[in-house]
């Protein structure tokens, strides 16, 4: 606790012990301002650092009708290696914001707010907010937020005058703004969807507007295809993306992979923001999308750099041993481990009256769900178990319904 940070001034990332002793990239927001209809992003660290660029920011400032911050992930709950403070780092991000010359109209926050969709989670970082030098604040539930009841608790507390799952849109000094949802309602084996009914809605919502509206549309996992084996798109994003392309200005906001990848489509600008809380590994740089542990001796010689580097997570041993309970039908008992965002091994072979035991190896919570149904685990935080005895024959796939790419298999014979 002595190492939290716990004033809100800014003040020089480097300078702040207690801080680098857990993390020295985080505590990142992003700030849009808004001229003529057409945003421009300024990473908040950056300008801290960067002498340049805070003047380029406060000519762009002082030119925009509006500003607006986007923070993400904060992950309210989490305490493992990668971020023992994220109480800490957000609230570096919230001094960050109140620091820019403008105090912004707007927050976003895309999703993940908590880490474990606990109500302790979320009372801290409505606190915490509450800090902010701002008028409104807007947010789109994470996979995190959404995890033991379908978002209904989410929707009490964040989805005032909002429709459907918690979409919702609204008009701002001329800019429209739209926040979609898309970690409910996943399928097997698939990625973020929005579904129809949402769909449905976001093309009525539009209709109306003629083309030369600024757009900013924003979700928590990305609407476009970052990185689909890690689950990082979304299933049905392209068809919301086709309704948006006959405007002349459209912003796309994720969050959700824990980094700030920046892409320009067209009229179509698309930002991911990093997380308050933990890094994640680049795309494909990695066995899996998981927290990235950064040495403490390492985050110094980091600190200038936009990149992150990262050491891979100290990989766990697979737990793939079997002990046979009953030699002579066959009955077992076997252990399937979840490390990497991975059911290992991804397909096992039973006896009929196997039982099967799921681990969570993971600092990340997953589940363990038949896509029949026939068996659901509840959320599996690290370490985590769940078992399952297979009474009848048959081939029984299964998933993670909060990361639905990851998929496994288990056939009783
Ligand atoms: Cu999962």
């Amino acid at each position: 606790m002595k190492d939290r940070i716990i004033d809100l001034q800014p003040s020089d990332d480097i300078d702040r012990r207690g801080f680098l002793k857990c993390m020295a990239w985080a505590g990142s927001g992003l700030l849009f301002t808004i001229a003529g209809g057409v945003p421009r992003s300024f990473n908040l660290s950056h300008l801290q650092r960067d002498p340049a660029a805070a003047e380029d920011a406060r000519l762009a400032v002082s030119q925009a009708s509006f500003t607006f911050v986007q923070i993400s992930d904060s992950h309210i709950g989490f305490g493992k290696d990668a971020n023992k403070d994220v109480l800490g780092t957000l609230g570096l991000a919230i001094g960050k914001i109140n620091a820019a010359d403008a105090h912004p109209d707007l927050l976003i926050h895309t999703g993940d707010l908590s880490h474990l969709s606990k109500d302790s989670e979320f009372d801290a970082l409505d606190q915490l907010l509450l800090q902010v030098k701002t008028s409104d604040r807007y947010f789109v539930p994470g996979e995190h937020d959404v995890l033991e009841d379908n978002g209904r608790n989410y929707r009490v507390r964040y989805g005032k005058n909002t429709l459907g799952d918690g979409w919702y849109s609204f008009d701002h000094k001329g800019v429209h703004f739209i926040g979609l949802v898309n970690v409910l309602n996943l399928k097997p084996g698939g990625l973020g969807a929005l579904g129809l009914p949402q769909l449905d809605w976001l093309a009525k919502d539009l209709k109306p507007l003629s083309s030369s509206t600024p757009i900013v549309v924003f979700a928590h996992v990305p609407l476009w295809e970052v990185y689909p084996d890690w689950g990082w798109g979304t299933d049905d994003g392209g068809q919301a993306l086709s309704m948006l392309r006959r405007f002349g200005s459209v912003t796309v906001l994720n969050g959700h992979i824990h980094q700030s990848i920046q892409k320009v489509e067209g009229n179509m600008t698309f930002h991911t923001a990093m997380s308050t809380a933990f890094p994640q590994p680049k795309p494909g740089q990695a066995k899996g999308p998981g927290p990235m542990v950064v040495p403490a001796s390492e985050l110094r010689q980091m600190l200038g750099l936009t990149t992150v580097r990262y050491i891979e997570h100290p990989s766990h041993l697979a737990i793939v041993d079997s002990s046979l309970a009953d030699k002579s039908s066959g009955i077992q008992d076997l252990n399937v481990s979840i490390d990497n965002f991975t059911f290992s091994p991804v397909t096992v072979q039973v006896a009929r009256g196997s039982r099967v035991t799921w681990t969570n190896l993971d600092d990340i919570p997953h589940t363990v769900v038949a896509d029949d149904k026939l068996f659901r685990s509840k959320v599996l935080d690290t370490q985590d178990k769940f078992d399952f005895t297979f009474d009848r024959s048959g081939t029984y796939p299964y998933y993670c319904s909060i990361h639905p790419h990851m998929t496994g298999t288990v056939v009783v014979n």
